[in-house]
């Protein structure tokens, strides 16, 4: 039997460039770290005292679960230790975290969503960590100003998906791997390498209670998909939804809306993590017909986009009903 470990393959990988130093696998060994705790604590949620409102609100003015406080100080925790990481930003917090400049061993910048979905939480659903790593700028003296990059100068992204396994899917930009937790050995343990999205696929996912105020374009995609006799499916947890695309074709959509005319879904902690990704698997991330997600140089960082992602065929599809 071969087992490679996340641990193993990244240090695999790094072998093949030749000055690697060893300071990325220890990022992502920080990340790996906090994500079997978050996931032991998911999977005691109802033992434990984790679930329901914190009884705050984060930066959006959402409602804060007492496990999304708790993953995310797991996160920043488990990052803040590792000596290369120079800034971190939270999809729960108002600014991003200095934690050494450039001239202090900085070399990275870490975003991350630490429990997308976390209002599923309280009926066992689906939830799921987000991450982006970019370098850092030793010559930007502003966090803001640093983690201001398009999605196309991500070195590496991923998620974690705490589901009935947890799954971790990690890119560095040259394909997309995926690691499952061995409980009983307490690693990530490769199963696949080499995730290619498949092009097609009759499957749609998108909130259709929204579909009065979508755009008339993606009311029309809707009908013909209808026609075509196509599934829907929708967990309302993007990291399931996506995982699911990713594995089984598809599109996942956030058009706009009356409520969120720019889209509901953030630019630097969800879309262009899930971007790269699909990319790297072989399908497309549009923000509107035209504009790759990852072209787009963000104003703010927690900047909301529109996401049209999948199998290639099944974007273009859309495309073409938005005319
Ligand atoms: P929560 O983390 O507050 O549950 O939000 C999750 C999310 O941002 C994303 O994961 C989903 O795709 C999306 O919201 C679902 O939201 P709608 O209810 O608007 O469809």
């Amino acid at each position: 039997m071969n087992i490679t470990s996340l641990q193993s393959h990244i240090l695999q990988e790094e072998a093949r460039h030749k000055n690697a130093t060893g300071d990325f696998t220890w990022i992502l060994s920080a990340i790996s770290l906090a994500a079997k705790a978050i996931a032991a604590q998911v999977r005691r949620a109802r033992i434990e005292d984790v679930l329901g409102d914190h009884g705050g609100s984060n930066v959006h003015g959402e409602t804060q679960q007492k496990l999304d406080v708790i993953a995310n100080h797991i996160l920043m925790t488990c990052l803040g230790s590792r000596p290369t990481v120079a800034v971190v930003a939270s999809e729960e917090d108002e600014e991003p975290s200095i934690l050494r400049r450039g001239s202090e061993g900085g070399k990275y910048c870490v975003v991350f969503d630490p429990l997308d979905g976390s209002s599923n939480l309280d009926v066992c659903v689906s939830v799921g960590t987000i991450f982006s790593i970019l370098k850092n700028d030793a010559s930007i003296p502003g966090a803001v100003e640093t983690l201001c990059q398009s999605g196309a100068c991500q070195v590496a992204a991923g998620y974690i998906l705490y589901g009935s396994s947890t799954v971790f899917v990690l890119t560095t930009g040259r394909g997309v791997d995926m690691f499952v937790l061995d409980p009983s050995i307490g690693s990530f343990v490769l199963v696949k390498s080499g995730v290619c999205i498949p092009p097609t696929g009759k499957t749609y996912s998108v909130n259709e209670a929204n579909r009065p105020t979508f755009p008339t374009g993606f009311q029309r995609y809707l009908d013909w998909a209808h026609g075509e006799g196509y599934s829907s499916r929708y967990i309302g947890s993007m990291v399931g939804d996506v995982h699911r695309t990713l594995l089984k074709g598809g599109v996942f959509l956030y058009p706009p809306t009356r409520k969120a005319p720019k889209g509901k879904l953030r630019l630097m902690y969800e879309a262009n993590p899930m971007a790269f990704l699909v990319e790297q698997a072989g399908g497309k991330a549009l923000a509107a017909p035209g504009e790759r997600i990852l072209d787009i140089k963000p104003d703010a960082i927690h900047q909301r986009t529109c996401v049209l992602l999948g199998g290639a065929d099944e974007v273009d599809q859309v495309v073409v009903h938005l005319g």
